[in-house]
């Protein structure tokens, strides 16, 4: 078992003593101790080795113990038993937000609610609002929570799905039987969430590849095994599909089965007009001949003029006069129609960063030093990296006032001279929008930073006009440089605030500002579904990762590909531009 693991499984302990009304002590025992593993640098099978778990701080020698079970046999009796102790049902309402192991005891003790079903028939009826410590508001709360789970509790984020898929196809594509393996579907195209994985073989023997897929030890059910197509279901709940297609119509199969439906209709319509039916198996001539009598297939020079020698997407859509198009635009949204006349932009690649401009470190709510992050920065061979820290109103994550800030200042400055990395920092902040739209720290210190993210942290339920015209306030102040998640989503979790996103792009475009486009996994904010309206008005894009850790630079990596979704170019995106380029745009910017 991972360190991360086992760190869940202590933490899931607290709560179910929690729920039983055990002893505090005992609970806090399970979660400090949780929180010390989490943070000791070591891995745990080093710990072991050398004999050092117990004498972490805040884990006893009978956690130890547990810990050296969990890790060498991944379960632990204790745990087995306190789960099975407890209503199925109370785990699953912990997964509610705002619902922890204190509430859901006394939903359980005082009302006798032991599922969520339960649940929701008890705030329905007003019970929960009445019990002590809840009120109406949290039954509000609880009861979206529950609608919310229902909405987005059968997807998953594309940042998990993506781990879990990267293997499987390096798996499939190491078997002999194997041609080639490409994965397809939601996923491909770079959506934010997946609803199921799908991959795509090509082989001209199929038994084998089917028992791989449904023998892998990951695999919780296998819902379908056929001759071409397997579903399994992981433990996760994640849905796998695998289909297994001759190679002659791999081409077809990807390009059909990555998708979306509504590319999919459009394409269909485009080859009827030339004469051809296409599906997941192939082109085949339609005896009434083209529709659109102007269409000749194929017209570009050098395409395969016998549809049967298509073998790659690539050829498909040269065959229909059509430049390629890259999976994250199959989204009906134009790409068709750009892609005949040669019109689709040179989108943005991962490796076009030079850097990125909203990361926090251990002076707010980060958990690495300024010094790890540049270290970080240099690791990728980034040229610059901005310091974003919260600010004052942001109390919870010990965002700085002025004082503070003008040190760190201070500090990014010496930082620079001293040569420790060979990535820039540039001094900024992530300064709280207040609810009337002022922002949070004095102007004349705002005015020393080389740039300033603003950011909505509170006051999410005022309504569209109010939060809208907050956020154009703060982007009207002279020193805003960008504007930070936009919407403040946070994906299968909940919604933004209300704000009018057209408005802000509006307002943004008038006074020059950047809106970001919030690389965390969980949040992919401003929407993709924005970019083109935004940059067709002149904004610019800057793809944060909002790290609160070192390793979450790498977020940018989901950025680029929302970035992509969004049709953007490099030069659409401020930390692509060279060092220089940035420093000239930020002097300019008027501090
Ligand atoms: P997801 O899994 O909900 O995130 O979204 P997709 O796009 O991966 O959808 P999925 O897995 O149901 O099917 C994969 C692709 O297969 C889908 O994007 C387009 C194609 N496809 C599936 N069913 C149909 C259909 O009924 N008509 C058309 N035209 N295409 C389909
Ligand atoms: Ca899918
Ligand atoms: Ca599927
Ligand atoms: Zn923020």
């Amino acid at each position: 078992m991972t360190k991360k693991e086992i760190v869940g499984i202590l933490e899931e302990i607290a709560v179910l003593l929690e729920i039983k009304g055990e002893n505090p002590f005992k609970v806090r025992a399970y979660q400090n101790g949780a929180r010390a593993l989490e943070t000791v640098e070591d891995k745990v099978a080093d710990l072991i080795e050398s004999d050092r778990l117990d004498k972490i701080r805040g884990v006893g020698d009978a956690l130890a113990k547990k810990i050296v079970t969990l890790h060498e046999t991944g379960s632990l009796e204790y745990h087995d038993s306190l789960k099975a102790s407890v209503p199925p049902g109370l785990l699953e309402m912990l997964e509610i937000p705002g619902l922890g192991g204190k509430k859901v005891k006394a939903i359980y003790g005082k009302l006798g609610v032991t599922s969520i079903e339960e649940l929701t028939a008890a705030c329905e009826a007003g019970k929960v609002a009445d019990l002590p410590g809840f009120g109406p508001k949290s039954q509000t709360r609880i009861l979206e929570g529950i609608h919310n789970r229902e909405v987005y509790g059968k997807r998953h984020l594309w940042w998990h799905a993506r781990e879990v898929a990267e293997p499987i196809l390096e798996g499939l594509r190491g078997l002999p039987e194997v041609e080639r393996a490409e994965h397809a579907g939601s996923l491909r195209r770079s959506r934010e969430t997946v609803g199921d994985l799908d991959f795509i073989v090509a082989s001209d023997e199929p038994q084998p590849v089917m028992d791989w897929f449904t023998g892998q030890g990951w695999v919780g059910e296998v819902t379908a095994k056929g001759e071409t197509k397997s579903s399994v279901r992981m433990e996760s709940g994640l849905q796998v599909d695998l289909r297994v297609v001759p190679s002659n119509q791999f081409a077809f199969a990807l390009h059909h089965f990555t998708g979306s439906k509504e590319h999919n209709v459009s394409m269909r319509q485009r080859a009827l007009g030339r004469g051809y039916s296409l599906s997941e198996w192939g082109l085949t001539e339609v005896e009434e001949g083209p529709r659109d009598p102007e269409a000749v297939s194929p017209i570009r020079e050098g395409s395969p003029c016998d549809p049967a020698e298509i073998r790659t997407e690539e050829a498909l859509f040269d065959f229909l006069g059509m430049e390629y198009v890259p999976p994250e635009l199959r989204e009906d949204m134009g790409e068709i129609e750009s892609a005949e006349s040669d019109g689709l932009p040179e989108l943005i690649r991962p490796g076009d960063l030079r850097g990125a401009f909203h990361n926090h470190t251990t002076a707010s709510d980060g958990s690495s030093t300024m010094a790890e992050m540049a270290e970080a920065a240099d690791a990728l061979g980034w040229e610059y990296l901005g310091i974003a820290d919260h600010s004052k109103a942001s109390f919870q994550a010990n965002g700085l006032d002025e004082a503070r800030l003008e040190k760190q200042i201070t500090t990014i400055r010496e930082f620079n001279e001293s040569g420790q990395a060979n990535a820039r920092l540039f001094a900024g902040v992530e300064c709280d929008i207040l609810p009337d739209g002022r922002l949070d720290l004095a102007e004349s210190v705002l005015e020393q930073l080389d740039y300033v993210v603003v950011s909505i942290h509170s006051s999410f339920t005022q309504s569209t006009d109010v939060v809208t015209q907050r956020m154009i306030r703060a982007i009207e102040h002279p020193c805003t440089t960008m504007v930070g998640h936009l919407t403040g989503r946070i994906l299968l979790q909940r919604e933004g605030y209300a704000v009018d996103v057209l408005r802000v792009i509006d307002a943004a475009a008038a006074n020059g500002v950047i809106i970001e486009l919030n690389a965390n996994p969980y949040r992919l904010d401003m929407d993709w579904r924005y970019w083109r309206r935004a940059v067709g008005k002149g904004v610019l894009c800057s793809i944060n990762p909002d790290a609160h850790e070192a390793v979450h630079l790498s977020f940018v990596d989901a950025g680029v590909r929302i970035a992509r979704k969004g049709w953007l170019t490099a030069g659409q995106v401020l930390n692509t531009w060279p060092l220089d380029r940035v420093e000239g745009y930020l002097a300019g910017r008027g501090r």
